[in-house]
Parts: C-alpha cells; structure tokens; sequence
C-alpha cells in the first residue's frame, strides 16, 4: 500500500505552529469527519492540544448515519470530552458552537464577569486534516473579514482575527493537521470519503473496500442506486464491482465505475453512512 510520508521535520513544523497559535486562543475546535471520526483524527495532536479547552466538531454529519452518529456523541460523553456534530451550512450552527463554548468556558466567563468584564471576547481557532471542512465553517460563520489587531502579547507576526455574527472570534487561517493511516483500514476510509487524493489507492481497491462495508451495513442504499437485488450482494465483490459496472452502461471499464461510485459515495447518493464504528474503537486510549 502506498503510504503518504510526512517527514518528521515537517511534522515537527506543522505542530509548532498549532501549538504557538494555541497560545492565542481560549478555545480549540478540532474538526473530524462524522463518518470517519477516528480516521480522520490525527491522534498526535490530541497531547498538543490538551492544555486548552477543547471541541470536537463532528462536520458532514448530514451525509453521516445519524445512529452511528449517536454512538459517537454517547461514547465522547462517557468520557468527558465534549463534541458535537453538525452540517457546517445549517444556519444553526453558529448557535450550537456557541451555546457550547459557552458551557465549556463557562468558569472562566464567571470569572471575567465577577472582574466586571462583561461579554468578554472568546477566541477560537479551527484544526483538523485536510477536507473536514475547516473553510467551509469558517466561511459559514463569519459574514466578511474583520480584521481586528495585530498588537495582542504575544503575537509577532499580524494575527487576522475573524468575528461571527454573535461575536466568536476566529483565527483567519486554520490548523492543517496532516491524516495519519499506517493502518490499511484508515487509509481505505480517507480515501473512500475524499479525504486524501484519488491517485493514493487504487480505485477499484477502495471502492471494494467500500461496498464491503455498505453490504454489511448499508444495503438500501446501494441496492437502490444501482438496480441491485439481495442475490447480487451474495456475489464475490470483485464480481459485484464488474456487475454495477455493467449497470452503469460502462461495459468492463470497472476503473471509471469505481470512480462514479465513490463520486455517488461522497455526494450522498447511496444514502448516509458510516465507516468509523464505535464497537471497533471502544478500547481506543484505555492505556
Ligand atoms: N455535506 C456537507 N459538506 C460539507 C460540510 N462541511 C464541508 N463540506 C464540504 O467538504 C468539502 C471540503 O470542505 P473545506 O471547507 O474545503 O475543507 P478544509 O480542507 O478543511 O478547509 C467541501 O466540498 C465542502 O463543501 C458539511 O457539514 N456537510
Ligand atoms: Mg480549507
């Protein structure tokens, strides 16, 4: 398998400049894709980011299977980590990550409040890996760019701050983590969902590794797109990929339908899924 490497110099790079902006924030929203909230997590940061409040965003939650979703929110719950899930283009989400913010600094803007510091200023900014939808949030929230000072301790270079509607202050440019997959499963995830380029992994590959999981877990949805009946999903997947190819009217090109399945994949045709099941990952971090 082809395996992206980040070089630790550029590791160390990308993780000194989180860590230096994290000093200028009250708050830290870690993005991950709901469908692929563990892979598409790099896990070396979270020791980065533990000196500040923290929020996980669950993003693309529309296109994610709402009962997985649940799981996920249950299992953070139950381990005191606070996270939500959302479509950055809801027009609630400005409210949800507020409202949540708020709890979760609640102490310190009591404490500012006693100091006779009404309404102080919260100061975020956005991390995750590439594609989780950090542009797209930010864009969501904030109505053009403010740009508010460059003069605040501790900040050499100009800061653009970003302010939402309801006054959330957000660094201009995002946390690039970078996707971590040694493990085969993870990379076939990043590159189901779009996360990493189409030119990683074989298509066909993917899309097998794919359809794997739809069978077990998301029948209808394939069944319906692509004309298939329950017998079809008995068949080898290799088989299966040649068949959906044949419906699709692309003769033995398994190579163009495996890109329009993953097209079709990503876009929410064969229904919501999942690929990050809380059950593989219950014993993540019970070090
Ligand atoms: N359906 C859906 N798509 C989203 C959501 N957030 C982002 N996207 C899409 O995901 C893709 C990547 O988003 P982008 O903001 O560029 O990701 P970035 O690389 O983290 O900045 C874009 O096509 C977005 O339209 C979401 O909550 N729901
Ligand atoms: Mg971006």
């Amino acid at each position: 398998m082809a395996i992206i490497q980040w070089y630790p110099g550029h590791m160390a790079k990308a993780i000194r400049q989180v860590e230096e902006k994290l000093k200028l924030v009250d708050i830290v929203f870690e993005l991950v894709d709901a469908r692929i909230p563990v892979s598409s997590r790099n896990p070396m940061i979270e020791d980065v980011i533990k000196s500040k409040p923290h929020l996980l965003i669950l993003t693309k939650a529309d296109l994610a299977d709402p009962k997985e979703t649940k799981k996920w929110l249950d299992y953070y719950k139950s381990r005191n980590e606070y996270a939500i899930a959302l479509n950055s283009k809801e027009p609630s989400t400005e409210n949800i990550i507020l409202k949540k913010t708020q709890e979760i600094l609640a102490d310190k803007l009591a404490n500012k409040a006693d100091r006779g510091i009404k309404n102080a200023e919260i100061r975020s900014m956005c991390i995750g890996i590439p594609n989780v939808g950090k542009s797209t949030l930010l864009n969501h929230l904030v109505n053009k760019k403010v740009a508010i000072t460059g003069d605040r301790p501790g900040v050499t270079k100009k800061q653009q701050w970003l302010r939402s509607r309801r006054g959330l202050y957000l660094l201009d440019t995002p946390g690039i983590l970078w996707p971590k997959f040694e493990d085969q499963n993870v990379g076939n995830k990043l590159a189901f969902t779009g996360a990493i380029k189409d030119n990683l992994f074989a298509n066909d590959d993917v899309v097998i590794y794919g359809l794997n999981i739809f069978i077990n877990h998301y029948r209808e949805g394939l069944m319906g797109r692509y004309h298939l009946t329950e017998d079809d999903l008995e068949m080898e997947l290799p088989e299966l990929l040649l068949l959906i190819t044949q419906k699709l009217g692309m003769r033995d090109d398994y190579d163009r339908a495996s890109q329009r399945i993953l097209l079709d994949a990503r876009k929410g045709k064969l229904g919501r899924f999942t690929l990050d099941f809380v059950e593989e990952f219950e014993d993540l971090g019970d070090d």
